[in-house]
This record gives C-alpha cells, sequence and structure tokens, in this order.
C-alpha cells in the first residue's frame, strides 16, 4: 500500500488528522490496534475547550456535538465548604467549554472519515515503523496473519502513550520530561440526573473531588485515591460515603447518586517528549504527552497538536512550503508546555500531597481564597482552562514575550 501520511493510532488525534488532511486534498491510511467497537467505546475525556469545538465545526464533524452537547460558561471551586464560580465566558471575552464525551467525538470521526471514504485497517499487530530518516518511510505490521506493508512520505504516531512510535525515536535525539504525581483519579460513570450545572473542583483534607455533569442522565466522578490503590478497595457504600464527606457544604445542597456502571483508578503524571518529530515520523497527542486529567487537558492538546501538523502537511503539499514542518515540534511544545503548567497548579491547588504539612494545608487554602476575590487570578484560570491560543510561528502573541522583555543596555 502506498499513502501521503501513515497515520498509526485511530484514537482522536489520528482520525481528526486524517480527516484534516482529507479536506486538504492529502492521502492518509490510519491503521488502529484495537477494533472500531473498541474504539468507540473508549471512556475518557468529558469537555472541550472552544478551540475544540470550533476545529470539530470547522472541520464539518460538530452536527452532533452541537445538538447534543452541553456548553457552560463557567466552573465551580468547592473549598471550606463554600462554593464560588468563576464565569469563563465573561473572564475571556467569550471563551466557554463543552460537555461532550471523547467517545461521541470518536464515533462521529470515524463516520465522517468512512463517509468520505476513508481508509481504517482495524485490529492490526505488530506494528513497526521503519526508514523514518530516509525521503520513503514505511509502516510494516500484521492483518489477519499477513504481513502487510505501507510506505508514505510521511509517518504521524498517533498512537498514545503506549505506542511503537515514540520509541522510534533514538534515545541520543530525544528528552523525555516525566512527573510522576503521588496520587491517583478513582473515576465513576453514574446513572443519575446532574448534582451540579457546570465542573465542579473540590478541596477537601480527605482529598480531591471533581463532579463532571456529562449529560442529564450520565455523571462522572472523579476522587483523589493513593497512586497504587485497588479499585477491589472501593465499594460502591464505600465510593459514596466518600464522596459525601468531601462535598459536605454549609448550604443546602445535596449530591444525587445512582447506580454506578463504571469505575476504574487511573494514574496521574505530566509526560513531554521533545522533539515532536524525527525525520519523517511527527508524534502527535498522547505518544508525545501526558497531562494529568485535571484541568481537562488531554483531549485538547491532541486536537492542537493535529491542526499544526495538518497546517504543516498542506503548506508542504499544496504550496512546496517546508517552514511549519521543520518548526512543528517547536509550535506544539510552546502550548504543550503551558497546559502542563496550567495542569499541575491546579492539581497542586486542589490535591491533598501525603507529605503536606498543616503549613502546606493552610497555603493551599490561601491560594484558593487568592483566587476566588482577586480578578487577575480568575482571568488566568479561566483563560487556562477554556484554552490556549496556538502560538503560530511569526504569530503576535508569540513575539509578546520578547516585547516584554527589558533590556539593560
Ligand atoms: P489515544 O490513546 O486516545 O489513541 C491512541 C490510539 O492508538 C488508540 O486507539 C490505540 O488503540 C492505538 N494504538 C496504540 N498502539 C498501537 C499500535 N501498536 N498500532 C496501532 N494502533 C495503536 N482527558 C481529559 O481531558 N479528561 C479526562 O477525563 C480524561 N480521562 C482519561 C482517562 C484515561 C484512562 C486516559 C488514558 C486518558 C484520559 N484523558 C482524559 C486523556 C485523553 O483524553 C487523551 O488525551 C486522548 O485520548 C489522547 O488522544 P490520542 O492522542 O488520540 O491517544
Ligand atoms: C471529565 O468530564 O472527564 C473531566 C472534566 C474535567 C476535568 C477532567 C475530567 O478537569
Amino acid at each position: 500500500m502506498k499513502t501521503q501520511v501513515g497515520i498509526i493510532g485511530g484514537g482522536p488525534a489520528g482520525l481528526m488528522l486524517s480527516h484534516l488532511l482529507h479536506l486538504q486534498g492529502i492521502d492518509s491510511i490510519i491503521i488502529e490496534r484495537r477494533s472500531r467497537e473498541k474504539v468507540e467505546g473508549t471512556i475518557r475525556a468529558g469537555v472541550m475547550e472552544q478551540g475544540s469545538m470550533e476545529l470539530l465545526n470547522e472541520a464539518g464533524v460538530g452536527d452532533r456535538m452541537n445538538k447534543e452537547g452541553r456548553i457552560t460558561d463557567g466552573i465551580l471551586l468547592r473549598f471550606n465548604k463554600q462554593d464560588y464560580r468563576v464565569n469563563m465566558n465573561e473572564l475571556t471575552g467569550g471563551k466557554r467549554i463543552i460537555f461532550y464525551p471523547q467517545q461521541e467525538v470518536t464515533k462521529d470521526l470515524i463516520a465522517a472519515r468512512l463517509e468520505a471514504g476513508g481508509k481504517i485497517i482495524y485490529n492490526v499487530e505488530d506494528v513497526s515503523l521503519h526508514d523514518v530518516e530516509t525521503s520513503e518511510p514505511k509502516i510494516r505490521f500484521r492483518l489477519d496473519n499477513e504481513l502487510q506493508e505501507i510506505s508514505c512520505d510521511y509517518i504521524a504516531g498517533c498512537d498514545g502513550f503506549h505506542g511503537p512510535s515514540r520509541p522510534t525515536i533514538p534515545d541520543k535525539y530525544k528528552t523525555e520530561y516525566l512527573e510522576n504525581l503521588p496520587f491517583g483519579w478513582l473515576g465513576i460513570l453514574v446513572e443519575a440526573p446532574p448534582s451540579v450545572e457546570e465542573l465542579l473542583h473540590v478541596h477537601h483534607e480527605r482529598g480531591f473531588v471533581l463532579i463532571s455533569p456529562r449529560t442529564p442522565e450520565i455523571q462522572r466522578m472523579y476522587l483523589q485515591v493513593p497512586p497504587d490503590d485497588d479499585i477491589a478497595n472501593w465499594s460502591d457504600d464505600r465510593i459514596w460515603s466518600e464522596l459525601r464527606q468531601r462535598l459536605e457544604t454549609e448550604h443546602d445542597w445535596k449530591l444525587l447518586e445512582g447506580p454506578i456502571i463504571q469505575k476504574t483508578i487511573i494514574p496521574m503524571r505530566s509526560f513531554v517528549c521533545d522533539p515532536m518529530q524525527y525525520g519523517r515520523l511527527f508524534l502527535a497527542g498522547d505518544s508525545a504527552h501526558i497531562v494529568p486529567p485535571t484541568g481537562a487537558k488531554g483531549l485538547n492538546l491532541a486536537f492542537s497538536d493535529v491542526q499544526v501538523l495538518a497546517k504543516a502537511f498542506s503548506n508542504f503539499y499544496n504550496e512546496g512550503n517546508k517552514d511549519l514542518l521543520e518548526e512543528y515540534s517547536e509550535t506544539c511544545l510552546r502550548r504543550i508546555w503551558k497546559a502542563q503548567r496550567f495542569s499541575i497548579w491546579i492539581t497542586s491547588a486542589l490535591h491533598r500531597y501525603p507529605q503536606h504539612t498543616p503549613f502546606n494545608h493552610r497555603m493551599q487554602l490561601a491560594e484558593l481564597e487568592y483566587l476566588v476575590t482577586s480578578q487577575a487570578s480568575m482571568t488566568s484560570l479561566a483563560e487556562n482552562y477554556a484554552g490556549l491560543p496556538i502560538e503560530w510561528p511569526q504569530m503576535e502573541s508569540h513575539k509578546d514575550v520578547s516585547k516584554n522583555l527589558v533590556s539593560h543596555k
């Protein structure tokens, strides 16, 4: 098989990239390790930034999102048993977020690809990358026990954190930054009506809680647990008792409970691979970076990566201009490190760290009290939650940093 861009991984990054390339008249083939059903059934992110909403609409894949998704203007913070609201829409001059589950986004993208005649090969095995330093890289894999090969101009590694693409970059050409956090999240899906209208982030001495009102019928709730905890330790009763304690308030608010239909524990870490390109191989999404889910940046970063990569391939194939391809990694990493900064900041403001002293606990409360009383601090939270812009090369905002530089000549 031959194509222009060979894409490894049929998750949100790979699918969106393939569709954006299609809209620019560029051919691609996606190979995916799992079945279509498994990919469409993967429960992960629930919230998208303004920029991701706009990208889905620009790509002509936003209809169901616009009908079934729920846009909200603000987020809620609870500490010392009191609730505070941060109005993102007001503080950012119109930016908002939308509740629309990742699995629905994936279904819409797969449908759009197949409707447009896109090629997605599911259930592949033994995927390997070859000759990525040459002008004709190849992807080899097994399908129904038959060895197959795709030769292409470029390979996009959209195969997540555990995929084969990133390890293809020799260690001496990359730096991997890793920060494991000393806790995890126990995530549950609950069949119940929403207890809140907007995302509720809770600081409590027993640990963090997040309530994400996904749909009128299904709620997503997360509570902080030890990093190596076992889900077998968490009966539904224990989960509800812990949530009730951490969600206690001074006002008459009640947590609406219901059957727990799914529960898992996810590790919390920050990871960045620099560079995100090597020869004719380009990494996008979780294959190049992982953020702690506090702040909901994972899926949104995957989309901004492929937005840059699709533009770079379009500049090359349609205008013969390789500049953005050469600046792909730098361009994405500018936004990725800022998202890491925000994700770690909001995580450290709201989670209990095992080594925390009473002084640290008071400092967290001071941070939160400052946050809800300072317009500047609330605006910073709002603009980061709603999503920072992509810093395209030569873009004004990218030059802002230099404008604030003080030269002591
Ligand atoms: P993905 O991991 O989604 O997709 C990669 C694809 O590559 C997969 O389909 C995989 O099967 C395929 N693949 C892997 N190896 C392959 C191989 N050898 N050959 C072919 N294909 C291969 N973000 C939030 O904002 N909020 C959340 O609540 C949230 N929850 C999360 C929960 C979990 C358990 C995880 C892991 C992540 C969560 N995230 C969340 C982050 C998540 O949304 C990711 O950022 C997003 O899925 C990234 O998309 P991709 O880069 O496409 O990677
Ligand atoms: C989710 O809905 O899964 C979600 C929302 C916001 C977050 C993290 C996860 O910060």
